[in-house]
């Protein structure tokens, strides 16, 4: 009983920490009839053991309910048991994870040292004092309440809250997500509506559609020029040109940006799927959809691509990739070769004396990067991913060079100013040392950022960035990532602010490359041509989120979308539901399109095939 009526509580905990806003009632009842059935079914049992029965059980659900919301307080999803394969990289950054513990989610495991000291005494009773239970297996009383909450269950379906469940209450997701393991590949919402008739020819891909124009704005600009892309860790758009305390945050990417021969893209978005950094590697250099089901490297390693450093290959380009940590880490050594590199320059290679969380520090990151860059001979694309300025982001006190107010001293606002000011000293260092070894001039220089810094699910995280914004700090400005891309001797000064999101990186850099995409399939739109944006988020946000042109439309944790929100992009001001629809069904389209792509290794087909995706009729 005892334990019924605190799992039952914590149910309720739960309920609270996974932030559900509708149908609260009804989720908390049908967690707490099923915990009800689970414990009258053990009790009313004749098993001899069922004290300890009660008690694993209690355990198993508590510890479940602990990683729920420790993975919600930070994804806003609930974590998928495909998921449990990724363990390893979160105990890489054990830091990160001890920030994101709070007292309310530790409630959750606090009791059950207790409980099993007390358990463990009153066994020791019973045993001493030889009672034995030898009541027969009673099924009345559980039989009654799963009656209840089947009744409960058919009720809910049929007035179509069903999806309410299977998205928030406790044990339906948990069952619905052990069941899509022998379900089929497409893993987003909506796959019912999903019509593949009308893509099912390449030439109509993209969805939306390829800018024809002969006049492309910027075309070939980059033309036979060496091509470095720096994918910077953490790097948030609002340290860009801003300044803290009258400091200036990235003065050497600001100098970059102000450059007469650099556009920068201002409103451009992060797509990261559950492999997080490895995700934005794969979606700049695919423009493919990250999967959710785990990280797109991991879960299509084998898989044929045809991305940049393949398309920059058969143009006679060297492509190799760097990042100063283990090459194992989201299977990167595995993935890269058929991502197209030639050689991943990683840990193994470089002197990593000086480490910062869990790598070489960027300075030497990138200094140490030069001689392998010679080596690689012209012309290239070294795809370099910096790491100092990782989460938690804790910098020795030598690095604290910008002055913190004293009330933001030792939050994470500040030490990811301390921390991205190191990351852009260490970038101002890289590009004198390719200015002296003459690359400068003939380079291509991206840049951009991998993933956000600041949840806004953080408390502090959101009310000092809400204070020094002066806005509402929420998803849009937490995913808006900086790109910027510097072609030498061209006289262009240009902020551009179509929407857009890694998805869009290899045809806005194919166009300034002056290359064609001849094999390959992309889903991104070249920024420079095209205003047809569509950021369509997964992680972080629901599936079915995205942020368009005009709006940013957040689809509803439990399914349904009239509990959707949608408002302008740039007033922030409510929008009616209606008017997102139609992109919202393209989000979900595009998504699944991807997802069946990958899955079925089509790309495969282009590259070495008929040249023609063929899909079959039985994908609707
Ligand atoms: C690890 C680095 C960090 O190699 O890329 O990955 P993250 O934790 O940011 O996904
Ligand atoms: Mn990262």
């Amino acid at each position: 009983m005892f334990l019924t009526i605190l799992l039952i509580l914590k149910i309720g905990l739960f309920v609270y920490l996974t932030r559900i806003e509708y149908n609260q009632i009804l989720i908390f009842l049908v967690g707490s009839l099923i915990t009800l059935f689970f414990f009258t079914l053990i009790y009313f049992s004749n098993n001899s053991k069922k004290q300890t029965l009660a008690f694993s059980f209690y355990n198993i659900i508590s510890a479940i309910m602990f990683v729920d919301t420790l993975y919600y307080h930070y994804f806003n999803s609930l974590p998928s048991i495909t998921l449990i394969s990724q363990m390893g990289q979160v105990a890489a950054v054990g830091d990160s994870v001890k920030e994101l513990l709070n007292p309310l989610n530790i409630l959750f495991l606090a009791d059950i040292p207790f409980l099993f000291v007390y358990s463990s005494k009153k066994k020791k009773k019973i045993k001493r004092e030889g009672k034995v239970y030898n009541r027969k297996f009673r099924i009345g009383v559980p039989g009654g309440i799963g009656l209840v909450t089947a009744i409960i269950f058919l009720i809910t379906y049929s007035l179509g809250y069903g999806t309410a469940l299977e998205k928030q209450e406790l044990y339906t997701y948990h069952f619905k997500d052990f069941g899509n393991i022998f379900k089929s590949d497409i893993v987003a919402e909506g796959e019912e509506d999903f019509s593949i008739k009308e893509i099912s020819d390449k030439n109509q891909l993209p969805l939306r559609g390829n800018s024809s124009n002969e006049e492309k704005k910027h075309n070939g600009i980059g033309k036979d020029k060496n091509l470095i892309v720096i994918q910077v860790e953490a790097l948030q758009n609002f340290v860009v040109n801003n300044y803290y305390e009258g400091q200036e945050i990235t003065p050497n990417i600001n100098k970059l940006i102000k450059d007469q021969s650099s556009i920068y893209f201002d409103n451009y978005y992060q797509l990261v799927g559950r492999g997080n950094t490895s995700d934005a590697e794969f979606v700049s250099q695919n423009s493919l959809y990250p999967t959710i089901k785990d990280g797109s490297y991991a879960l299509y390693e084998d898989n044929t691509f045809h991305g940049l450093p393949w398309i920059l290959r058969d143009e006679g380009y060297t492509s190799w990739v760097f990042h100063g940590y283990e090459p194992e880490f989201w299977n990167r050594d595995k993935a890269y070769p058929k991502q197209g590199f030639e050689r991943f320059i990683n840990k193994e290679d470089f002197n990593v004396e000086k480490i910062i969380g869990f790598g070489l520090i960027d300075e030497e990151f990138f200094k140490q990067s030069i001689p392998y860059i010679k080596e690689m001979g012209e012309p290239f694309y070294s795809f370099m991913i910096t790491l100092t300025s990782h989460t938690p982001f804790n910098m020795p006190e030598y690095l604290h060079v910008l002055n913190i107010k004293e009330e933001h001293k030792g939050t994470m606002f500040a030490n990811y100013l301390q921390s991205i000011h190191y990351a852009d000293k260490a970038i101002g260092e890289f590009i004198e040392e390719l200015k002296k070894e003459g690359f400068y001039e003939n380079t291509v220089i991206a840049l951009y950022g991998d993933h956000s810094a600041l949840h806004c699910t953080n408390e502090e995280n959101k009310k000092i960035m809400t204070e020094y914004l002066g806005h509402k700090y929420d998803y849009q400005d937490v995913m808006n990532i900086p790109l910027i891309v510097h072609v030498p001797g061209q006289d262009i000064n240009e902020t551009i602010s179509t929407v857009g999101s890694q998805l869009d990186f290899l045809p806005t850099m194919l166009n300034i490359m002056g290359l064609e995409n001849e094999k390959g399939i992309m889903f991104g739109i070249d920024l420079l041509n095209s205003t047809d944006s569509l950021v369509a988020q997964q992680n972080y946000l629901p599936t079915g989120s995205y942020f368009d042109n005009e709006k940013q439309f957040i689809m509803a944790g439990d399914g349904i979308y009239d509990h959707s929100r949608c408002q302008d992009l740039k007033t922030r001001k409510p929008i009616e539901l209606e008017k997102a629809k139609e992109n919202y069904e393209k989000t979900i389209r595009e998504i699944n399109l991807s997802n069946y792509i990958l899955e079925n290794n089509l790309i495969e087909e282009l590259v070495n095939g008929s040249g023609k995706i063929e899909i079959k009729e039985e994908m609707n």
